[in-house]
């Protein structure tokens, strides 16, 4: 699929003359790298995978935790085979208990059954991460209803010193997790965070971390927990006046980002292939079908943002058979989907109208601009014979701002417009998909734009009919 990407049509555009070079804000280097990999797992697993629960309480015997069959190359292979390029696990959810042996806590792995004690989740994790080519992350929730120190200063220095051990330990990690919730701990006592001294901490040990929380720094809250981006969707934010949890703006503006946002903080979209975060055995037979998962993906990544998928370890230790089968037809239909572009086909010829020149591919990748009147550009793409279509993606060059407000897609079958739509921002990537028509020729038109639009590369497929966007 991404070869197909690459050797699709790809057009690196030149910023001519009076049109600005870079419309701020702009992705930093880890932005962009993370932005060009959008899809990754997230896996829930912790006593509450025992205990049936989704927010245990923090008064969890320790013996709870025991998987005996716990097998990471197995989440691993899955992971990749699903397509993935990473994992961020629930080093501790807000029951406090560790998935590594912390010297900063006596609810952890180390006071467990499991391996006698001797398991380290963290370790068998980055092990098989490193084996299998993927990236590894964590989540480390700031709420925490075991520790006895919550509630009180000292555990802003606990969770400092946590998020040490675990850099120091398991890193480097591509994506750091805070999690929002912020409810009392064990001793009824609710907590203020020191998070000027946790994000410092984080940019000293571990600067090329993504950081996440509601409102960043690096990245955002959708605003849901459905993995579904905003159809307009900026990757510009005002975090001004704002703060992580409660305080963070309304869900509406993190779906959609701010149009003239002063931060680059791109949306992530979190949601789980079950109902619930953790591994309920109830919930087997209502993993979310492959179809279902790839109506998400259009949802999140085809808007330009980036898919956490959660898939919750079982109680064994290991991803189950409901949920792998569910990944690998998901990763079938994306396959099947994305493998051939329909520019691919040698009888298509590419124009682009107006004061444009036409398309030639430069072999030496030297640059030009197909939207050189801004606001009037046309991109038209002629095909010799007839073909069926449903779906097109584009790209914007984001390392030089994020700048289309707007723009058409019109497609004919001659003189005759078959199908005309409007849609609002492309960004990293904007896969648009319709009811499938036979036509001849493309029109793609920028409607308004911050400065010169800035397409870098464009697909058009015939994906399956049923998996058309509803
Ligand atoms: C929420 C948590 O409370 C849930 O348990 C889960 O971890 C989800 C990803 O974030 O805020």
């Amino acid at each position: 699929m991404k070869k197909t990407l690459f050797t699709s049509i790809c057009v690196w555009l030149c910023i001519a003359g009076s049109s600005q070079a870079y419309i701020l804000p702009l992705p930093d280097h880890k932005q962009l790298a993370w932005q060009n990999k959008p899809f990754y797992l997230f896996m829930h697993f912790g006593p509450n995978t025992f205990t049936d629960l989704e927010w245990g309480k923090g008064s969890e015997r320790e013996e709870v935790f025991n998987p005996v069959e716990l097998d990471c190359r197995q989440w691993c292979r899955i992971a990749k085979a699903a397509g993935a390029t990473g994992i961020v696990i629930t080093a501790k959810h807000h029951d406090g208990f560790c998935l590594w042996p912390s010297a900063y806590s006596k609810h952890t792995v180390a006071q467990s059954p499991w391996k006698n004690g001797k398991g380290d989740v963290l370790k068998e994790l980055s092990v098989a991460c490193r084996e299998y080519g993927l990236s590894m992350g964590v989540y480390l929730s700031p709420w925490d209803r075991n520790h006895p120190a919550y509630g009180t200063p000292a555990y802003n220095d606990v969770f400092i010193n946590m998020m040490i051990e675990v850099v120091r330990n398991y890193g480097p990690f591509f994506e750091f997790w805070w999690d929002g919730a912020n409810g009392e701990g064990p001793n009824g006592k609710k907590m203020i965070y020191d998070w000027h001294g946790f994000e410092s901490t984080i940019r000293r040990i571990a600067p090329n971390t993504m950081l996440f929380s509601d409102i960043g720094p690096d990245m955002r809250w959708v605003g849901n927990e459905n993995g579904i981006a905003g159809s307009t969707n900026w990757n510009l934010l005002d975090t001004a006046g704002f703060s992580r949890g409660l305080g963070a703006p309304p869900n509406d503006t993190l779906n959609q980002g701010n149009v003239n946002g002063k931060n680059w903080i791109p949306a992530e979209c979190d949601v789980s292939i079950r109902p619930g975060w953790f591994y309920h055995s109830k919930e087997d037979s209502l993993v979310k079908s492959p179809e279902k998962l790839f109506d998400i993906y259009l949802k999140s990544v085809g808007r330009g943002a980036n898919l956490i998928l959660n898939v919750p370890p079982d109680p064994r230790g290991l991803i189950s058979p409901y949920d792998s089968a569910a990944l690998m037809g998901f990763v079938k239909l994306r396959q099947e989907s994305f493998q051939r572009s329909v520019l691919e086909n040698k009888h298509s010829i590419l124009i682009w109208e107006g004061t444009m020149e036409p398309y030639s591919p430069s072999p030496n990748g030297s640059v030009f601009n197909p939207f050189h009147n801004f606001k009037n550009g046309i991109l038209e793409i002629k095909f010799d014979d007839q073909q069926t279509v449903n779906c097109i993606l584009l790209k914007e060059k984001i390392q030089e701002g994020q700048r289309i407000k707007s723009f058409s897609i019109e497609l004919y079958d001659g003189d005759h417009l078959k199908l005309r739509s409007i849609y609002t921002t492309i960004g990293h990537q904007r896969i648009l998909s319709f009811p499938a028509q036979k036509i001849n020729r493309v029109q793609i038109r920028v409607l308004d734009s911050k400065s010169n639009p800035n397409i870098s590369e464009l697909d058009i497929y015939k994906i399956p009919e049923e998996l058309v966007e509803k």
